[in-house]
């Protein structure tokens, strides 16, 4: 049985709506935040060593496999479903879109977002030499993500895929930072996907 590692308020949300949107049965065990630091807890490092969410367990012919990275987690879990439903066709245009926009979330997105969330906890005070980097960055990557919801209801074209559960955890993390603002395709995009059953029963789960 495949068993997921949640730690609250994190990206294993992304795991646990994949696995609610396939309606795939695993086990959950859930970690909790360290109140005062807001980092995960020893018992995640216990699981792997990096100690952060999401992490999955899992056994299958080859023995047991540990795997964290939410993009390979994913992947993992997609290759599994025999439907191929959250996933374009190998080598089709939507596949690579879909490739890119699963990339995207923690590559050009998330190293900016990442930046600034890691900035706002900086105590100095004085000059912050990341802001004219995190603005630069954060605006192409919106203008692409704006120009993309312009022409597609979803990241990979016409059908919701696991790009976008990629991406809108993300996206959420952006909001949080007031990094939405004035994007409004994004900010419709992101609240139709959350009305997803999926994404309700996931979020739930805190
Ligand atoms: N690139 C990784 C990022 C993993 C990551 O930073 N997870 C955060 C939660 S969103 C975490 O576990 N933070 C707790 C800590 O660093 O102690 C992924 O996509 O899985």
């Amino acid at each position: 049985m495949l068993t997921v590692h949640h730690l609250n308020q994190s990206r294993s949300k992304r795991v646990l709506w994949l696995l609610a949107e396939l309606d795939m049965p695993y086990q959950r065990i859930d970690h909790q935040r360290d109140a005062t630091t807001h980092l995960a807890p020893a018992s995640l490092k216990a699981i792997h060593p990096l100690g952060k969410a999401p992490v999955i367990v899992d056994s299958g012919p080859d023995g047991e496999i540990t795997l964290c990275e939410s993009s390979t987690v994913m992947e993992y879990i997609l290759d599994k479903d025999a439907e191929q439903r959250l996933r374009p066709e190998a080598g089709s245009k939507e596949y690579y879109q879909y490739m890119e926009w699963s990339h995207f979330a923690e590559g050009s997105l998330g190293l900016p977002v990442m930046c600034k969330l890691f900035m706002g906890m900086e105590t100095r005070t004085g000059d912050q030499p990341m802001d004219g980097y995190i603005a630069k960055e954060v605006a192409v990557d919106f203008a692409y993500i704006e120009s993309t919801l312009a022409q597609s209801e979803y990241f990979a074209g016409e059908y919701f895929t696991a790009a976008d559960i990629m991406m809108t955890t993300m996206l959420e993390i952006a909001g949080s930072l007031g990094l939405l603002k004035g994007q409004e395709k994004t900010q419709a995009y992101v609240a139709k996907v959350q009305q997803r059953p999926a994404y309700q029963h996931a979020a739930s789960m805190g």
